[in-house]
């Protein structure tokens, strides 16, 4: 849907960014699907009354998440071992109420959290509209329904179920155009005491280490508590606590509540006002924030023409959706960056999006390593480092555009 005014606030957005034509972050393909491909007009907007960082036109969800959806949460250890942590927090966290707690998560993809609960036999209800991955939660002892959320659904499970004590989501609230209608549903589906506990990447971070490549089709926005607290407030909804995540790249973790239900911790207020120094709340900040992302851009292409020039082979390590965003706004394609590997068996044997490089299982870059790997699943950063002590040892070298083009 194409949107010139802000999705919370109504008002009119301004144009802030412009990343050309762009293909679905994870639509990978195969070769005979490729004079049917998909594109849209990426642009961002940004409101100053909302402080929402903002998609102008976002593809219809439904051409996003389906019975082939790409994204599998499992195949990082670190995250299963990141949202083990999550459960085991809300567990602790004394929201939960001891007869009989209700857990909901909205897109539980293949369970990976919510197996936790699962296993303790907490009564729980995944909300995961791609087919594939619902059905592989429900292969965990998940209980997950296969449907997008909305505030008509929440109704429904409110009547089915009642209400939750407590609403977890990562990774999702900021894929969601109609975040009013959800927030708005939320506030039915939680307890008076209930909370909801989700985490994004962070908008802060995006603009500190220039990640642009957290903008793809699946972001319809970028939140700051700021936003957030914006967001909620409109529903008589309070942000009480902010706890920032290392993963993906930098996330922000928000904790909130029925407006009075629980007091205010001072992280919220500590962070609002770091975000107004760091210019979160004007736009300024984007023009900045432009600027870096086209130096970024410009410094990329410039290294990969060097070294394609200097005859060295360059391979991708981890088809990402971001990893979309960056080849094709920098227009890189198997002219330079031969292949990239990738553990998700769904992904290997087709092509990425838009540039059309060839996606390989991980066996390729072990038997056939290259002299780069262009490090596109950065924010798994720790992970890979650990496992690929070889491809070092033998003088492979990395190359990262975050926070800066380098290669190390
Ligand atoms: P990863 C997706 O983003 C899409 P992506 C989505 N919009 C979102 O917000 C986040 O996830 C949560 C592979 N890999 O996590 C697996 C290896 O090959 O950065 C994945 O395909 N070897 C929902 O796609 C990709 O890299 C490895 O050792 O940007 C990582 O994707 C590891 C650790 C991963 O998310
Ligand atoms: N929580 C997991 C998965 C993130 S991927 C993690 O952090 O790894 C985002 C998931 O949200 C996808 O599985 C997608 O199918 C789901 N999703 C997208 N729109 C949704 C909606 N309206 N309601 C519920 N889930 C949604």
């Amino acid at each position: 849907m194409t949107t010139n005014l802000c999705r919370i606030s109504g008002t009119l957005l301004t144009k802030v960014l412009d990343f050309g034509k762009q293909p679905l972050g994870n639509g990978f393909l195969e070769a005979k699907y490729f004079k049917d491909e998909y594109f849209f007009p990426m642009e961002i907007g940004y409101s100053e009354i909302s402080m929402m960082f903002q998609l102008i036109e976002q593809p219809a969800p439904e051409k996003m998440f389906h019975d082939h959806y790409a994204f599998y949460s499992s195949t990082s250890n670190f995250m299963a071992q990141h949202f083990k942590q999550f459960a085991h927090q809300v567990i602790q966290s004394g929201y939960l109420t001891k007869e009989s707690p209700f857990v909901i998560e909205l897109g539980c993809n293949d369970g990976i959290m919510l197996k936790n609960f699962a296993e303790k036999n907490i009564r729980h209800l995944g909300i995961e509209p791609s087919l594939n991955v619902a059905q592989e939660a429900n292969k965990h002892g998940v209980h997950t329904r296969c449907e997008f959320f909305s505030e008509e659904l929440a109704e429904i499970i409110v009547r089915e179920e009642g209400q939750a004590d407590a609403f977890l989501a990562a990774n999702v609230m900021c894929h969601i155009p109609d975040i009013v209608g959800v927030v708005k549903g939320i506030k039915k589906l939680i307890k008076p005491t209930g909370v909801v506990v989700f985490e994004d990447p962070y908008l802060g971070d995006v603009i500190a280490k220039t990640s642009y490549d957290q903008i793809y089709d699946e972001h319809v926005f970028l939140f700051s508590a700021l936003s957030i607290q914006y967001l909620f407030g409109l529903q008589g909804m309070e942000l009480i606590d902010v706890l920032p995540q290392k993963t993906h790249g930098g996330s922000m973790r928000y904790v909130l509540a029925h407006q009075g239900a629980y007091p205010v911790k001072d992280s919220v207020t500590q962070l609002i006002a770091k975000e107004r120094t760091q210019g979160l709340d004007r736009l300024s900040t984007f023009e900045t924030f432009r600027t870096n992302v086209q130096k970024s851009r410009e410094n990329l292409v410039r290294l990969l023409n060097d070294l394609k020039a200097q005859g060295k082979k360059v391979a991708g390590y981890g088809a990402t959706s971001k990893s979309t965003t960056i080849l094709n706004y920098c227009g890189i394609g198997p002219d330079l960056i031969e292949y990239i590997s990738d553990t998700t068996p769904i992904k290997q044997g087709k092509f990425t999006p838009g540039m059309h490089i060839p996606v390989v299982p991980y066996e390729t870059f072990k038997s056939n390593p290259p002299d780069y790997a262009v490090l596109f699943a950065w924010n798994h950063a720790e992970e890979i480092m650990a496992k690929e002590k070889e491809f070092m040892a033998a003088g492979g070298k990395w190359i990262v555009h975050v926070p800066e083009v380098k290669v190390f």
